[in-house]
């Protein structure tokens, strides 16, 4: 552990932190001429993150902008994802590895070495097979953080079924949409899993959506809990366990796959209440979270790497499957949440298992920040070199409380700016050649071009607030939406002729971001957070109109807003509801409203705290001022309220927000 008076020196200082030397002499990445290579050499530079996979064939052209916004990456290459995350660790003398480790909600554990996953990924793609999925097929997969979801994404990409995973904590309803917009017409889903000590039931939920789904739906069912549930596997579905059992020891060759081909979906929440689904190529996904699983997060084969994510979202998918698993690391699965049994859960983990990179979110370091250092203190976490963020802005604060009481001062943190549509990391610092500054991201990664502008599009200066936007393609970039290529265009990409600053020689195309972002003299970017209408919820994205049109559909209510408190862990959704005439808010109307966002959109969406008011605060245009809002749920000063047409309603407002 650093000297304590010379952490507080660094901390106090400028607010910039240089890496500590002992991590950048071992790091993966200490050259600061990678930003200038990157520069010279781009696109083509891009071969390096390429190849750090095994190709079946190599690729003609690194970049074809032909068709721009619609980018292809090392088109006329073919690769198996499955091989590339399984297969070769075994042929490379890995075999013993651990390739997952799993942490159970209620402290079971279970280690898969390389050669177990190849025996599973093998078996449950031969069992896919005889199910009838088909190369192109789209798989749902509806499950917890079990070592079988890692497994069931696996198999799908060694056929070359597309898997697209439902967030396990989505309602029925949410999951028959999503099965019914991507008409897949299979399902693995298990039992169920626990919350907090308590079985709870999946496979009833999945029942519910398939009710509403038009086609037939085949589905394998998990046995996650034993003799805790009962475990149904009716009509359509069968038996995991049973379909493994029945194709013990099968090999399946690994599928080539062309590298624009569809690696997997992933639907995520946009401004309207419609999901996207988001599309993922084969070679520049893969490519980009390796090479970015590699120079960020600087894994080795070596290290046991957790990231604290749900896969059921893309941070799982890039940075506990894909990634960590195509360099060979040992990736940690946890289905757990950070306070059960208790506050020092995490903590316990990384000790027993000696991590040496984690990477978690904002909302569960404010929370460990709240519970205490004593939680952290009563372990050893000196195996750790590496922290990370993602998911929301981290505040200044909270980093300078995660570098001093999870790192001891002496790891790197990586705060990573990114996205769904993004695939992979966008905008960090690279831990083993750039400063830190708490609360900024960093630089855009070498071969990544962000720049900030305003509502014409035009530049802004230095410090000054604007919308994000990234110039030119990248590997990782989402292809386009399911089924909509229109509103792919029109919801991310501005045409280089209203792009006044665009190159035109990648075709010009700008990717707007949809968050508002400052970039400093030094090139770092501090992204202030959505300018659209989408909440991060515990690290799970949300439209607000998802949750409100189902608050709305109460009986009773006029109308809704959704915004996020103060983030100390956990669902923090703070409604504002208005009530019709001759309707107070009672306890029944909470009930019935927190029942119907459980059953519409998940039960992790569900308000936390519900004020009623006669009114929202409206701007004169009639749009509910969303800001203000959340300054009262945080209790944060609440700047300017000279645009509202109904100033009287914020002294009410304030006083429900302090009785609730
Ligand atoms: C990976 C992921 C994307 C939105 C993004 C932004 C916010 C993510 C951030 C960050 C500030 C960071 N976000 N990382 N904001 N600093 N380091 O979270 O994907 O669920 O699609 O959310 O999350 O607002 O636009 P996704």
């Amino acid at each position: 552990m650093t000297d304590r008076s010379d952490l507080e020196a660094r901390l106090d200082g400028p607010d910039r932190i240089a890496p500590p030397d002992e991590f950048v002499q071992q790091a993966n990445v200490t050259d600061p001429n990678i930003y200038h290579e990157f520069e010279q050499n781009w696109p083509e530079v891009w071969e390096r993150a390429a190849d750090l996979l095994d190709w079946d064939s190599e690729w003609d052209d690194v970049l074809v902008a032909e068709d721009a916004p619609f980018y292809e990456w090392f088109v006329g290459g073919e690769l198996n994802a499955s091989y590339n995350c399984v297969d070769r660790h075994v042929e490379n003398g890995r075999k013993n590895q651990a390739a997952l480790k799993w942490e159970g909600k209620l402290s079971e554990t279970r280690t898969y070495t390389y050669q177990d996953l190849y025996r599973e990924v093998n078996e449950f793609a031969a069992a896919l097979r005889e199910l009838g999925v088909e190369e192109g097929d789209i798989v749902t997969l509806y499950m917890p953080v079990v070592p079988e979801l890692p497994i069931a994404m696996l198999a799908c990409a060694r056929i070359g079924a597309p898997h697209s995973v439902v967030f396990a904590g989505l309602s029925g309803k949410a999951l028959g949409t999503r099965i019914e917009r991507s008409a897949s017409e299979f399902l693995v889903t298990c039992d169920g899993y626990y919350r907090r000590g308590n079985a709870f039931n999946l496979k009833s939920k999945a029942d519910d959506a398939l009710l509403k789904v038009d086609h037939d739906v085949t589905s394998v069912v998990v046995d996650r809990l034993g003799d805790a549930l009962p475990h149904v596997v009716d009509g359509d579905s069968r038996d995991y366990h049973d379909l493994l059992a029945e194709h013990a020891g099968a090999v399946v060759e690994p599928v080539a796959r062309d590298a624009e081909d569809l690696l997997f979906l992933m639907y995520t929440s946009g401004t309207t209440g419609e999901p996207k689904g988001v599309e993922h190529a084969t070679g520049g996904y893969l490519a980009q979270v390796a090479w970015t699983a590699q120079s960020v997060l600087d894994l080795t084969p070596e290290d046991t790497y957790w990231c604290s994510a749900d896969i059921g979202w893309i941070t799982g998918h890039s940075y506990i499957v894909y990634g960590p698993l195509a360099l060979g690391t040992t990736t940690m699965l946890y289905e757990g949440s950070p306070d059960y049994p208790d506050r020092d859960r995490i903590w316990e983990i990384v000790e027993r298992n000696a991590v040496d990179v984690f990477y978690t979110a904002p909302t569960a370091i404010r929370a460990f920040m709240k519970w205490g250092a004593e939680y952290p203190e009563r372990h050893d976490l000196s195996s750790l070199r590496l922290l990370g963020t993602v998911g929301e802005p981290i505040n200044p604060r909270a980093w300078k409380w995660y570098y001093e009481h999870v790192g001891g001062g002496e790891c790197p943190i990586v705060d990573t700016w990114w996205q769904t549509e993004t695939g992979g990391m966008m905008v960090t610092t690279l831990p083993g050649v750039d400063d830190m500054k708490p609360g900024s991201a960093g630089p855009p990664l070498p071969g990544i071009d962000t720049e900030v502008v305003d509502a014409a599009g035009a530049p802004v200066e230095d410090d000054a607030a604007g919308y994000l936007s990234i110039t030119r393609p990248w590997p990782g970039m989402v292809r386009t939406l399911h089924g909509d290529d229109e509103r792919f265009i029109e919801e991310y990409w501005t045409h280089p002729d209203e792009a006044p600053t665009s190159d035109q020689s990648d075709g010009g195309w700008r990717y707007d971001a949809g968050d508002g972002a400052m970039i400093d003299e030094d090139g770092y970017v501090t992204v202030l957070g959505r300018i659209d209408d989408v909440l991060s919820v515990d690290g799970h994205r949300l439209g607000t109109m998802e949750v409100e049109s189902s608050i709305v559909d109460v009986e009773g209510v006029a109308e809704a807003a959704v915004v996020v408190g103060a983030g100390a862990g956990g669902s923090d959704v703070f409604a504002y509801v208005s009530t019709e005439s001759g309707r107070t808010g009672d306890q029944d109307l909470r009930e019935q409203i927190v029942g119907n966002v459980e059953r519409d959109v998940g039960e992790f969406a569900a308000p936390a705290r519900i004020v009623f008011t006669t009114e929202l605060p409206k701007t004169r245009s009639g749009k509910i001022m969303r800001r203000l809002l959340e300054s009262i749920a945080r209790g944060e000063p609440l700047g300017d309220t000279s645009a509202l047409r109904n100033p009287e309603i914020v002294g009410e407002l304030k006083e429900a927000a302090r009785e609730d």
